[in-house]
């Protein structure tokens, strides 16, 4: 499936970039509010992410924001008038959960601020680089609430307890390069060439086996959720699986051949 990147979106942008035209960008697209995570526009994302997780020839997707917003969090206005019981009847905010079940290598480039919600989002992706005045934190205690799409296990994850802690509940944020230092981050970047080396990131990943990358995702992915004794079995099964590819035998075989390898994703 093809996306349609005339289709005009009202809250993100989309565009497929990139040498090979292998690189999908995903540009949230509400600057008046700071980019603030309506359902309108975690609608379209997930809709975005699905056809791009469909088409054969995305290797990769970047997912961006602004200069001054990555993206500042749930939308509060439009959160106000929730219950307890539309939350749970309407299956509230439910479309987040399209941005972790995406198989391909998802990027966050982050320029200004990551918040809430918008943190939250960043972490769903696989790998975040960011520019070096990006701010990430989770203020949602300040607003009498707390995180609700992984901020408070995520973060811990990633950061450890005594920092993400630190950072549920205060709601103070960390900037770039304390995120770079916690692990949060991957790469600080000047702003004006993030988007530039997210898609050269991209880019890069897209010339590995599109297939064999998916497996290795869900490797590393499967670190988060389970014992490091499962891990490593999964990992080892996943392992043995990669020998039954075309892909794994043209590698191979590219390698004593001293070229490149040509991979169909097979
Ligand atoms: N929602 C709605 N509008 C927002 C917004 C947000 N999160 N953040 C900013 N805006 C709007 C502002 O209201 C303002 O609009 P106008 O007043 O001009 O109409 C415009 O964006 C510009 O913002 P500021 O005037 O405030 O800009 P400043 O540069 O002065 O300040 C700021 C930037 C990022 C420090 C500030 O805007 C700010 O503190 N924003 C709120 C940050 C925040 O608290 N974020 C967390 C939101 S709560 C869940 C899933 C997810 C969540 C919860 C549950 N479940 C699955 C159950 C997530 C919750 C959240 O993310």
């Amino acid at each position: 499936m093809i996306i349609n990147t005339n289709k005009s979106w009202e809250f993100i942008k989309t565009e497929v970039t990139g040498e090979k035209k292998n690189v999908a960008v995903i540009t949230l697209n509400r600057p008046k509010a700071l980019n603030a995570l309506c359902n309108g526009l975690m609608k379209e994302l997930s809709t975005a992410l699905k056809a791009y997780g469909k088409d054969a020839n995305i290797s990769a997707i970047v997912l961006t924001g602004s200069e001054k917003a990555f993206a500042a969090g749930a939308d509060i206005k439009e959160m106000a008038p929730n219950t307890y019981s539309q939350c749970i009847q309407g299956n509230f905010l439910n479309d987040w959960t399209e941005v972790a079940r995406t198989q391909k290598p998802i990027i966050a480039a982050v320029n200004g601020y990551a918040l809430g919600g918008g943190c939250e989002l960043a972490m769903m992706c696989d790998i975040i680089y960011a520019g070096d005045k990006a701010k990430f934190g989770q203020p949602e205690i300040a607003l009498g609430t707390i995180p609700g799409v992984g901020g408070t296990q995520r973060l811990t994850r990633v950061v450890g307890r005594s920092k993400a802690m630190e950072m549920c509940l205060t709601g103070n944020m960390i900037n770039a390069q304390e995120a770079e230092k916690v692990g949060l981050v991957s790469k600080v970047i000047p702003p004006d060439q993030l988007l530039v080396e997210a898609v050269k990131l991209g880019e890069k990943i897209g010339t590995h086996s599109n297939l064999i990358v998916q497996l290795c995702k869900e490797a590393v992915n499967t670190a988060f959720e389970t014992t490091l004794e499962e891990g490593l079995k999964y990992e080892r099964r996943f392992n043995h699986a990669t020998f039954s590819t075309i892909d794994c035998k043209e590698g191979v075989k590219a390698f004593i051949e001293k070229r490149p390898a040509k991979f169909i994703n097979e």
